[in-house]
């Protein structure tokens, strides 16, 4: 078949119209985001063997343990988490794990954003926070490839559940920014690109993430509810928590607090769905 095309656009043309374009779709979306409410993740099915890491994201939270980044393979892996509310990188290269962690004193789950960026040059590990917190490293061992086989999963491990990477709470908050080995994470997951899939997130920060003591929560279906964790239980008694929502998550023991502001029970669910009230 033979298309009509402007003459003044040769193949060559056209593909430099097009990469040029496609530059600069790409430099004006460096600031994309995704919300993730305690049961979502992003994985992106990525299978490579690399001496070099580079790893950068923004995030903002107030869990003081949630996923954050995991690349996973047979045994090899890279984990970004906060535990206690400080970033901690797990890295096994196949020799061993090797653990780094930001500065004690350095609160990551105050609901701020703060920058992450993970940069691997064989065994140099340079851990980066907010431009200005550094931690280096030498990872152990004499082979230095990161051997992916499962992909990189972004705010919690989804169908993945290798014992040894024991159990992380699923992440309730936002990114933006994700760049895996020169991967835009979030674009890729956002035009299912490469396989990708995105469960359970809204693009773009969630306004929830910023509800104060005082903004009103719609109950959008029957058997909505929220859960407060770890409140003093007073049975019979009328208790409105006042917390705001960005903290309500789901650790159990949990009260369920009805439309009504009436405190029906403590529950301890095995699995529960997060809490959208703005989705359904
Ligand atoms: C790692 O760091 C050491 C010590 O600074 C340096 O000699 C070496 O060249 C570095 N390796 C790479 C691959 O950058
Ligand atoms: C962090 O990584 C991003 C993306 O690779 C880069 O644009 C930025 O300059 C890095 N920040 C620092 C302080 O190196
Ligand atoms: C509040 O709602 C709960 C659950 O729907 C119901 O059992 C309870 O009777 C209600 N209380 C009042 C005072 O309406
Ligand atoms: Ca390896």
């Amino acid at each position: 078949m033979h298309r009509k095309r402007p003459t003044f656009l040769t193949d060559m043309g056209l593909l430099m119209f097009l990469a040029v374009t496609a530059s600069l779709l790409g430099y004006c979306q460096t600031d994309e985001k995704v919300s993730f409410y305690g049961a979502s993740y992003i994985h992106l099915p990525v299978q490579e063997a690399k001496g070099a890491t580079d790893i950068s994201f923004r995030f903002r939270t107030h869990l003081a343990d949630a996923m954050l980044l995991l690349a996973a393979g047979k045994t090899d892996y890279c984990l970004i988490k906060l535990e206690a509310g400080r970033l901690k990188v797990h890295i096994n290269l196949g020799a061993g794990e090797n653990e780094m962690a930001s500065a004690r004193g350095l609160t990551l789950n105050d609901l701020s954003w703060h920058e992450v960026n993970l940069t691997r040059r064989e065994a140099n590990i340079s851990l980066q926070i907010d431009v200005i917190h550094t931690t280096r490293s030498q990872l152990p061992g004499r082979f230095f490839e990161l051997n992916i086989h499962y992909g990189v999963f972004i705010g919690g491990q989804g169908d993945f559940n290798e014992l040894f990477l024991g159990h992380t709470d699923y992440l309730r908050g936002c990114m933006a920014d994700i760049i895996y080995n020169g991967a835009k994470v979030i674009e890729y997951a956002r035009s299912r690109k490469g396989q990708s899939e995105a469960t359970a997130v809204t693009w773009g920060c969630s306004p929830e993430f910023d509800a104060t003591k005082s903004t009103e929560v719609s109950f959008v279906e029957d058997g909505a509810f929220v859960a407060i964790p770890r409140p003093i239980p007073r049975s019979g008694s009328r208790y409105i928590p006042k917390v705001p929502l960005s903290a309500v998550m789901y650790t159990p023991p949990f009260i369920i607090v009805a439309p009504n502001g009436t405190v029906e029970n403590v529950i301890k669910p095995s699995r529960t769905q997060p809490y959208q009230p703005h989705h359904r």
